[in-house]
């Protein structure tokens, strides 16, 4: 499989079904009649037929799709009808968010229809007494944050897209974030969706309890099943309180075992009030330092850097854990440097760097991306190893991520695509991570650029059956196809 990203020369990356050699799938070709259709059907502001650069290539600009249509639906009962229609004419579609995936999986790979829910805005409802919000789809994530924090409460999921991505694309991806080691994923935090099937039917699956063991927990399903099952129109959401008081340490280690220690020691001495736990190494560091000159970091130099995050709702008490924890970590040898603070400036100073690491590693060049779970102990190892595997074919082969959640992001930058490289890390990587028993994919899912590698994490059995699910749901296959699934 060969991938070339945009060449100097041209801002923008080759076709993907051209360069993948993808095989279209036996849909209809979208016709005159079907635009007219549709313009009805939404109005004619909603139905775009020029300018889809923007719907048809991924964030990263290495997947770019070439539709001719994008929809953007303004109510539940708009999603029904286009889908209804699409199922008949056997149209492919495939749903689209914020569009800040890294996998591939929310453009087209042929000419797939795009059906934005970016018109499926609306926070629906906050209750400050039960903790419940009730929202659209299409709603960007830091604006539902927002309107949860008026009255007190927060988003249970914060990530560095969060300016951009929608909680409807975070539910379908099951995003992580940093603060799964606190509030844990959304399998848990969602109580109920809303979702239109392919056949246009609406799946009511919506909640407002988080105790509900009315047979098959099927909203569940369309967590993290991107797109492949339905489109998610609406969801509730438990927000836990938003905490009064925030502390950032930022520290500097010398090797990953002292990272480690460190780690077991926050969950010892900070344990409630720990709410995020995360790690960069010192390329990923110095290279978004570099690359971003506005950064300030409070300290450098440092092989491995943690930024560790507590939220609780007594400052004084906090602040004196944690910096407890800093001094006896100090004491220990284990922490060599860093700085604690909980004036909210410099509190999102410290979180820029973090949340500026990976596009630098985007923006500077060409990136091989890697988000694995792996165990602790073995967690840093494959970086190292992968760095002796690329040798100087490689800028920067670098690791960062959740440690508290035991998800890496490795990361291999080289100035263009490169097969070589390519062929020295897949699939290498997913071997690696499978007999360690990991995930070939922790947070950002399967899309298209991982569907080659699912039987890593799924056994063949497992996959057997998410594809008869898929045929039940969506026999005619319209709904996000080339992907996940081979
Ligand atoms: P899109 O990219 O538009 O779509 C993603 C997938 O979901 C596609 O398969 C699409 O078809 C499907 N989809 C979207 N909306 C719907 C819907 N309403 N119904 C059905 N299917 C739908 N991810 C993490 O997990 N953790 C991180 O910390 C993180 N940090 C990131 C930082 C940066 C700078 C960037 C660029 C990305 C990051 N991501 C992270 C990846 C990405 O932001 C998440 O996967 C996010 O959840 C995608 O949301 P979106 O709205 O952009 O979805
Ligand atoms: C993050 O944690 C994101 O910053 C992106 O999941 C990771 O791009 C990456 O490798
Ligand atoms: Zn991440």
């Amino acid at each position: 499989m060969v991938r070339t990203l945009a060449s100097s020369a041209s801002p923008l990356p080759d076709f993907t079904q051209i360069t993948d050699k993808v095989q279209r799938g036996n849909y209809a070709q979208l016709n005159d009649k079907d635009v007219v259709h549709f313009e009805q059907l939404l109005g004619k502001n909603h139905v775009l037929t020029e300018d889809l650069d923007a719907y048809n290539i991924c964030f990263q600009k290495r997947i770019r799709g070439n539709s001719k249509l994008v929809l953007k639906p303004g109510s539940t009962d708009e999603v029904a009808a286009i889908l209804r229609h699409c199922n008949e004419r056997r149209l492919a579609v495939v749903p689209q968010g914020g569009n800040t995936g890294l996998v591939g999986g929310s453009v087209p790979i042929c000419d797939e229809i795009v059906l934005s829910l970016q018109r499926l805005n609306k926070v629906l409802s906050v209750d400050e007494v039960t903790g419940i919000a009730i929202v659209e789809a299409g709603c960007i994530l830091e604006n539902f944050d927002q309107r949860a924090r008026d009255v007190g409460l927060t988003v249970p999921l914060d990530l560095g897209a969060k300016a951009s991505c929608h909680i409807g694309g975070n539910v379908s991806t099951n995003a992580g974030g940093v603060r799964v080691v606190r509030y844990g994923n959304l399998h848990g935090s969602v109580l109920g969706v809303e979702a239109v099937l392919a056949s246009g039917q609406v799946l009511d699956l919506m909640s407002n309890f988080k105790k509900d063991n009315t047979g098959y927990h099927m909203k569940h399903l369309f967590i993290g099943s991107e797109g492949t099952l339905g489109v998610v129109t609406k969801l509730s959401m438990l927000c836990p309180h938003a905490s009064k008081s925030v502390n950032v340490a930022f520290i500097g280690l010398n090797s990953f075992d002292d990272v480690l220690k460190t780690f077991v020691s926050a969950k010892r001495n900070l344990g409630e009030i720990l709410s995020s736990c995360e790690l960069i190494d010192h390329l990923a560091f110095d290279n978004a330092l570099d690359h971003y000159k506005f950064l300030k970091s409070p300290i450098t130099g440092y092989p491995f850097y943690m930024l560790i995050e507590t939220s609780g709702s007594n400052a004084t008490h906090d602040e004196e854990k944690i910096n407890q924890f800093i001094s006896d970590g100090m004491e220990r040898g284990e922490i060599i440097d860093g700085t604690v603070t909980g004036d909210p400036g410099k509190v999102q100073e410290i979180w820029k760097i973090r949340e500026m690491v990976p596009l630098a590693l985007i923006e500077k060049s060409f990136c091989f991306k890697y988000d694995i779970s792996l165990p602790l102990r073995d967690f840093y190892g494959i970086v190292d190893v992968l760095r002796e595997r690329c040798g100087p074919l490689a800028t920067i082969v670098c690791g960062y991520g959740h440690l508290g959640d035991s998800n890496l992001h490795l990361n291999v930058s080289c100035e263009h695509f490169n097969e070589d490289i390519y062929k020295r890390v897949e699939p290498f990587v997913y071997e690696y991570t499978s007999q360690l028993k990991g995930s070939i994919s922790a947070e950002h899912g399967i899309g298209f650029l991982k569907k080659n590698y699912l039987h890593y994490s799924k056994n063949p059995i497992a996959i057997d059956w998410m594809r008869d699910m898929k045929k039940m749901f969506d026999p005619n296959a319209i709904l996000n196809p080339y992907k996940m699934l081979n």
